[in-house]
C-alpha cells in the first residue's frame, strides 16, 4: 500500500506556465555516480505564481540568480520541486548546480548508464532527473550543451542539434558543445556518450541541403547498421513526397542501445533506439524484424515535424503526436510494401491490444482527461486509435484535401505547442469539412458497435441498407453520444463482381465503393437499380475503428473470402468463417455438444493455393487460423483456454489433413532461392511457407517434427530458422532439445537472438511450460535489468501463452504478480506494463477471476509500490 494516495492530473486543471525559459545552457560533467550539471537558464516571468521547477533524484549543490548564491532560506527543495520564493519581477538568470547517479539509474528515465554508455530518456518526465526545470511540454526552449568527460573511456559525446566546439581539457577530459537551434520543450532532449563506433551516410533534402546521417552502435555491429540507414533514407525521402516536410539540421543522428524501455525515441536530432530496432543481419533477424526497424525509423524520423517541431501543449494531448505519427509511419510502409497486408496487420494489431483495452477496466479516451502516471497513457488508444482517428479524416476527405488540411496544420502551429483542437480546426479549415461531431471520437471511450442489415427487393430493384451504432458504458462514461462514422461500402454480384452504386436522388450509377457517413444512432440507405441480389461488402478496408455485426451467412462469408475485389474484407470475411467455426467447437467441447462441421475454410486454402497467380503475402495472411486470445474477446465471458487451445489445435488439424498436399506443394514451391533479401516480395513467400509448415506440422501421416527439423537445419536465414524453432518448441520430443540446445550453443553471444530464444520457449503450448520459464529466470541469458530479456520471458509468457498463464491452479498469475513487484523496484514503468496482463480478468470463469483478483490485490497492497503499478492494478481492480 502506499503510505499516500497519488492525485490525479486532469485536463480541465491545465493552466500557462508561469514563467518563460528563452535559453537554457547545460554544463554536463560526466560521471556513473556524481554527473555534475550546471543549468542556467534565461527566465521570464509570462503570469502569476511562484517559480516552482520540478527535480527528481537530484542532489542540489548551489542555486544563483543573477549571479547571486541564494541562502536556504531563499528556497525550499523537497522530493519533486525547488521552489524559489522571490524572483525579479524582469528578466533574470536562474542557476543551479547539481548531481545524479547515472549507475544507479534502473528505471531507465532521465541519464542511465548501461553497458558503459550513458543515454537519456526523458519523455515524458526524465529531465526533471538531470536538472530543476519546469519539465512540461508546452516550455519551449533553445538548448546549449557543453558534455564533459574522460576523453578514453568516453570518447564520443553526443547531444541534440549541431555540434559547434570541441576540445582536448586538464586531466585526461575532453568536451564537445551542442547547439540545437530550435525551441523544443525538455523531453526532446537527449544526450549519449560512451566508446560508441557510427556509419556514416548523405542525404540531400528536397532543397539541396545536404545532411550528414549518423548510426551509433557499440563497437563492432557496425555492419549491422545497413537497412536502418537505407529505410531512414527512404523515410526522408518519402515524408518530403506525401506531406513536403523536409529535415532542418545539417545532422540527423541515431544512436542503438541494449537497454531501453521501449521500441525508440524521437529526440530532436538525436534519436536513441532500442538495438533490435536497429542491428539487423539476414542470420540474425527476421522478416518480422527488418519490417519493424523500417517502421520505427519511419516514425521517429516523421517525430521531427509531428511531434518536435509542431509538440503538444500537455500531455492530455499526446495523441496529437502518436496517433498521426502512427498514421503516417503506416502510409509509409503501405507505400513501401504491400498495402492490403499492411491494413491487415495494422487492424490485426488494433483489435489484439486496442479493442481489450477500450473493452476493459483500463479504457480511457483517445485524448484521456485525467491520469495518475503519464507514462501509463503510452497505449494503443493513444497510438493505435488515435491513428484510425487520423484515417477517418483521410477517408472521408481523400488523399489530396487531406494533405491540404496538414499543410494548414504545419503553417499555423509550426514551432508551437499545440492542441487537438488546434489539429481538428487547421484539418476542417484545409480540407473543407466540419468536424465537430467527429471530435467526440477522441473524448468518448469504448469501441461503438456498428448493427447492419440489408434487404433486397426484387421487384423495385432497391437494395435498402440499415445501420445502427451503439456504444457500452466504459469507465466514468455511462452515456455515450452518436460517433461520426465513415463506412465504405460495397455490393457484390453473383459472378463476384462490384456493382455500380447509385444511391436514392442520383441521377446516375458511380463508384463501386461508396463512404456512408452514420452520424445518428440509425440511418438508412437506398441503392437503386440493382439488378441482382447483392452480398453486400461492409467496412470495405475497416474505414472505422468499430464492431461490425452484419448478421452475414455462412454462405456469404464463403462468397466474400473469395470473390471480393476489397483484400481487407476478404481476409476479413476468411477470419469471421473461422471464428464462427471455431466457437462452435468451444462451444461443443464445453456442451458435450456436436460442432457445426464445415470445410469451407479449407477449400478456399486449397484453391488460392493452387491459384495460378497468387500474392503469397496476403495468403499467408487468410489462411493463417485466428489467434487464442482473438478467440477469447469474441467469448467475452467464462472464457476457457483449454477448450479453446484444444479447438483451435484440432482445426489446424483438420485443415491440414484436407489440404495436406497441396500445402505440402506451395511449401516447396514458395521457397526462395538465393542470398536473403529482406524486401517485402520475398518476405511473403517466406510468410506463405511458413504458415505452410505450421499446418503442416500437425498433419497426420507427415512427421512435422521432422519436417521442421529439416528445415530448422537447412535455413540460411533467421526467419526460417525461427519459424521452423517455433514448431519444434511445441512439439515434444527429441528434436525438440536438440534445436533448443544447438540454436543456445550458436547464438549465446548475440543477446538479440538470445531475446527470440526466451520467446519462443515462453510461448510454447507443451505441459511444464511455466516450470521452464521459472528456470529460464535463472539463466545467464536473463536478467531482470533489461526490459528487452523481461518483455522477451516474462510479457510473452503473461501476455502471449493464454494457455499456461490462466493456468487453473493460477500458478501462472502468481508468479507473474511476483515478477511485477521484483521489477517495480527496478523499473516501474516495465513493471506497470506486465501488470497489464491482468487487465482481462473478467473475461474468465469464477475460480480463475478469484485468482486473478488475489494477485491484483497483493500487488496493488504492496508497501512502497511505484505509482506507475499503483494506477494499473487499481484500476483494473475498480
Ligand atoms: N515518443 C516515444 C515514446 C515515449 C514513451 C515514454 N514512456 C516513442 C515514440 O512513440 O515514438
Ligand atoms: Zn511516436
Amino acid at each position: 500500500m502506499r503510505t499516500e494516495e497519488p492525485r490525479p492530473i486532469r485536463l480541465k486543471d491545465y493552466t500557462p506556465p508561469a514563467f518563460a525559459i528563452d535559453e537554457v545552457n547545460l554544463d554536463i560533467e560526466l560521471d556513473p555516480k556524481a554527473t555534475k550539471v550546471h543549468s542556467r537558464l534565461s527566465m521570464r516571468r509570462m503570469g502569476d505564481g511562484p517559480l516552482r521547477l520540478d527535480g527528481e533524484k537530484l542532489k542540489l549543490l548551489e542555486v544563483r540568480i543573477d549571479g547571486e548564491k541564494l541562502g536556504a532560506n531563499r528556497y525550499s527543495v523537497d522530493g519533486e520541486h525547488l521552489t524559489i520564493f522571490e524572483v525579479p519581477e524582469g528578466d533574470f538568470t536562474l542557476e543551479t548546480v547539481t548531481s545524479c547517479a547515472p549507475v544507479e539509474n534502473t528505471a531507465l528515465t532521465g541519464l542511465y548508464l548501461s553497458s558503459d554508455i550513458y543515454c537519456t530518456q526523458c519523455e515524458a518526465e526524465g529531465f526533471r532527473r538531470i536538472t530543476y526545470y519546469l519539465d512540461r511540454p508546452d516550455v519551449m526552449s533553445v538548448f546549449r550543451t557543453r558534455i564533459v568527460a574522460d576523453e578514453k573511456k568516453v570518447p564520443v559525446l553526443l547531444s541534440n542539434g549541431n555540434p559547434v566546439a570541441s576540445g582536448k581539457l586538464k586531466g585526461g577530459k575532453h568536451f564537445v558543445e551542442w547547439h540545437d537551434p530550435f525551441r523544443k520543450p525538455a523531453y526532446l532532449f537527449a544526450l549519449v556518450a560512451g566508446d560508441l563506433a557510427h556509419v556514416e551516410d548523405k542525404f540531400t533534402t528536397m532543397s539541396g541541403r545536404e545532411v550528414t546521417l549518423r548510426i551509433f552502435v557499440e563497437k563492432g555491429n557496425e555492419d549491422r547498421c545497413d537497412y536502418a540507414m537505407g529505410a531512414l533514407k527512404r523515410a526522408m525521402k518519402w515524408d518530403e513526397e506525401a506531406f513536403g516536410r523536409e529535415y532542418d539540421l545539417d545532422i540527423f543522428m541515431i544512436v542503438a542501445v541494449s537497454a531501453f524501455n521501449m521500441g525508440a525515441m524521437e529526440n530532436k536530432g538525436l534519436n536513441v533506439f532500442n538495438d533490435k530496432y536497429i542491428l539487423a543481419l539476414p542470420d540474425t533477424a527476421t522478416d518480422a524484424d527488418y519490417a519493424a526497424i523500417e517502421a520505427i525509423i519511419a516514425h521517429e524520423y516523421f517525430h521531427n515535424w509531428t511531434g518536435n517541431r509542431i509538440t503538444c501543449r500537455d500531455w492530455f494531448q499526446l495523441c496529437l503526436k502518436e496517433g498521426l505519427t502512427v498514421f503516417r509511419d503506416q502510409e509509409f510502409t503501405g507505400d513501401m510494401r504491400s498495402r492490403p497486408v499492411k491494413r491487415i496487420s495494422d487492424v490485426r494489431l488494433l483489435r489484439a491490444h486496442q479493442f481489450p483495452e477500450d473493452g476493459g477496466p483500463l479504457a480511457h479516451p483517445v485524448r484521456p482527461d485525467s491520469y495518475i502516471e503519464i507514462n501509463n497513457f503510452y497505449t494503443a488508444t493513444v497510438y493505435e486509435k488515435g491513428a484510425e482517428l487520423c484515417r477517418m479524416i483521410h477517408t472521408m476527405v481523400g488523399p489530396k484535401r487531406f494533405r491540404k488540411g496538414m499543410d494548414l496544420y504545419f503553417e499555423r502551429h509550426d514551432g508551437e505547442a499545440a492542441t487537438v483542437e488546434n489539429f481538428l480546426d487547421a484539418l476542417s479549415d484545409g480540407a473543407k469539412i466540419d468536424l465537430t461531431q467527429f471530435k467526440r471520437w477522441y473524448s468518448q471511450s469504448g469501441t461503438p458497435e456498428v448493427l447492419a442489415s440489408g434487404r433486397y427487393d426484387a421487384a423495385r430493384k432497391t437494395y435498402t441498407l440499415k445501420m445502427s451504432q451503439v456504444c457500452a458504458p466504459t469507465p466514468g462514461q455511462p452515456m455515450k453520444e452518436p460517433y461520426h462514422i465513415p463506412v465504405a461500402v460495397g455490393l457484390v454480384g453473383a459472378n463476384g463482381r462490384d456493382m455500380k452504386l447509385q444511391l436514392d436522388g442520383e441521377e446516375k450509377p458511380g463508384a463501386t465503393t461508396r463512404v456512408l457517413h452514420l452520424t445518428e444512432r440509425e440511418g438508412t440507405w437506398r441503392f437503386r437499380n440493382v439488378t441482382e441480389k447483392p452480398v453486400p461488402s461492409l467496412l470495405r478496408g475497416f474505414t472505422a475503428p468499430v464492431k461490425l455485426n452484419a448478421h452475414l451467412k455462412e454462405r456469404d462469408l464463403v462468397f466474400l473470402m473469395r470473390h471480393d475485389s476489397d483484400s481487407f474484407n476478404r481476409w476479413e470475411a476468411a477470419q469471421r468463417y473461422a471464428t464462427g467455426l471455431l466457437l462452435s467447437m468451444v462451444e461443443a467441447r464445453a456442451s458435450g455438444g456436436t460442432a457445426r462441421k464445415g470445410t469451407g475454410f479449407g477449400e478456399m486454402i486449397r484453391d488460392l493455393l493452387t491459384a495460378k497467380k497468387i500474392d503469397p503475402d496476403f495468403v499467408a495472411q487468410i489462411i493463417a487460423l485466428p489467434s487464442e486470445q482473438t478467440l477469447a474477446q469474441m467469448i467475452g465471458r467464462d472464457v476457457d483456454v483449454d477448450a479453446i487451445h484444444g479447438a483451435r489445435e484440432e482445426l489446424r488439424a483438420s485443415i491440414a489433413a484436407q489440404t495436406k498436399d497441396e500445402l505440402l506443394s506451395a511449401y516447396e514451391r514458395m521457397k526462395v532461392d538465393g542470398p536473403y533479401r529482406p524486401e517485402a516480395e520475398d518476405a511473403g513467400r517466406r510468410a506463405l511457407r511458413n504458415v505452410c509448415l505450421s499446418y503442416l506440422a500437425v498433419a497426420p501421416g507427415k512427421d512435422g517434427a521432422a519436417l521442421a527439423a529439416a528445415q530448422f537445419r537447412e535455413a540460411d536465414n533467421m526467419t526460417d530458422s525461427i519459424a521452423a524453432l517455433t514448431v519444434l518448441a511445441n512439439i515434444e520430443g527429441p528434436e525438440r532439445i536438440a534445436a533448443l540446445d544447438a540454436f543456445y550453443k550458436r547464438w549465446q553471444k548475440n543477446h538479440l537472438v538470445m531475446d527470440k530464444w526466451l520467446a519462443i520457449q515462453a510461448t510454447s503450448a507443451l505441459p511444464g511450460t511455466l516450470d521452464e520459464v521459472k528456470r529460464l529466470t535463472q539463466h545467464p541469458a536473463f536478467t531482470m535489468k533489461n526490459p528487452n530479456k523481461v518483455r522477451a520471458l516474462i510479457t510473452s509468457f503473461a501476455s502471449m501463452n493464454q494457455l499456461h498463464f490462466h493456468d487453473a491452479k493460477g500458478a501462472g498469475y502468481a508468479f507473474v504478480a511476483d515478477k511485477v513487484l521484483e521489477l517495480d523496484k527496478l523499473n516501474p514503468q516495465v513493471a506497470a506494463r506486465l501488470t497489464g496482463a491482468f487487465r482481462s480478468w473478467r473475461q474468465f470463469g469464477p475460480k480463475r477471476r478469484k485468482l486473478m483478483v488475489k494477485e491484483l490485490k497483493r500487488i496493488a497492497g504492496t508497501e512502497g509500490l511505484s505509482r506507475d503499478v499503483y494506477e494499473i492494478a487499481t484500476k483494473t481492480l475498480a
